[in-house]
């Protein structure tokens, strides 16, 4: 029955499409541009790198660039204090929004990052629709690439001179890999229980986007309270879109999510679907107390759902 929340979400979202308010369209040339910048930032010396680290950056494995979409959405809705006869147009208004576009660069490119060490932890061999960077070049170049990419995207977040703003995106760094090893290492207990898994996907998902929200935020001169809610925003957003990345490794088809789906009980993470289960079903415990190496216990689970 919780499930059923997602037949809402895809109506919703296609009558927004249809009444031409797709978010995605209203920064569509800026993501272009992103796409360009992206793809000049990456550039590497050694040939092995530099085909490494544009991997996901070519044109047609780009994703669906979510977080730079909602950031410079965010900077939209935050630029309009500006102080200058026309908003959001002025020489002023024109470097602000440059260092905003900065923070969606820096932003993709940690995501990228992250991506691909955990192409490497999981073992997976495909994504965004094609083979997994591990899977074509090993994954002693995926984790390189990785590091590269963190590299370049710290190059580039020194260069907007603002010490609160770098502190906040490299924590999110720190949060990514705790989030990561909290998924890697739970008790049972922590693993059936829903407020773990919220703090785990507070790091896992939602930090990098609250924080990049904040920065977009505090970069316009807003004030502490504004950053604040612009944080408060992104982790709610955040919370929810792994919710839904959740929902859909159980609904979705290797074609809709690139990837192959129920790969989450497969590895054994119990996410959102399986605890709202076993609110309803507690005899679910049992077999997650067993674990899913068993792949009779994945068949198990998914009849509770
Ligand atoms: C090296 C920065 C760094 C981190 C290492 C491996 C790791 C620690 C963290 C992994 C974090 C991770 C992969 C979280 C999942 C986030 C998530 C929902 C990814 C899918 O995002 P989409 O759907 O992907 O936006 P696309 O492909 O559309 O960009």
């Amino acid at each position: 029955a919780r499930l059923g929340f997602t037949h809402q979400i895809h109506h919703q979202s296609t009558s927004l499409v249809e009444e031409q308010l797709d978010p995605f369209s209203l920064v569509a040339d800026e993501l272009l541009v992103l796409a360009n910048k992206l793809r000049q930032m990456v550039v590497a010396e050694v040939p092995k790198l530099a085909s490494a680290a544009e991997y996901f950056f070519k044109i047609g494995v780009e994703g669906k660039r979510f977080r730079p979409t909602v950031l410079l959405l965010m900077a939209t809705a935050l630029n309009v204090h500006i102080p200058e006869p026309i908003p959001n147009g002025g020489p002023m208004a024109t470097e602000l929004r440059a260092r905003q576009q900065r923070i969606a660069e820096i932003t993709e490119m940690i995501h990228v990052a992250s991506l691909l060490h955990d192409d490497v932890l999981d073992d997976a061999d495909t994504r965004r629709g094609i083979k997994s960077l591990n899977f074509v070049m090993g994954n002693k170049v995926s984790v390189l690439a990785g590091d590269f990419l963190l590299s370049r995207a710290c190059v580039a977040l020194a260069s907007l001179r603002n010490t609160e703003v770098v502190s906040l995106l490299a924590t999110v760094v720190e949060h990514l890999v705790t989030g990561e090893t909290m998924q890697m290492t739970t008790t049972t207990e922590q693993r059936c229980s829903m407020e773990y898994y919220l703090q785990k996907t507070y790091y896992k998902t939602a930090s990098l986007i609250s924080n990049s929200c904040k920065a977009v935020a505090l970069l316009a001169g807003q004030t502490a309270e504004v950053a604040t809610l612009a944080f408060e925003y992104g982790r709610n957003l955040g919370l929810a879109f792994q919710l839904i990345d959740d929902v859909l490794d159980f609904t979705g088809t290797s074609a809709s999510l690139g990837k192959g789906s129920l790969s989450d009980i497969r590895h054994g993470i119990v996410t959102a679907p399986i605890l709202f289960a076993m609110e309803e079903f507690p005899q679910l415990r049992a077999i997650i107390d067993e674990g899913f190496e068993d792949p009779k216990n994945v068949n198990l689970a998914l009849e509770y759902l």
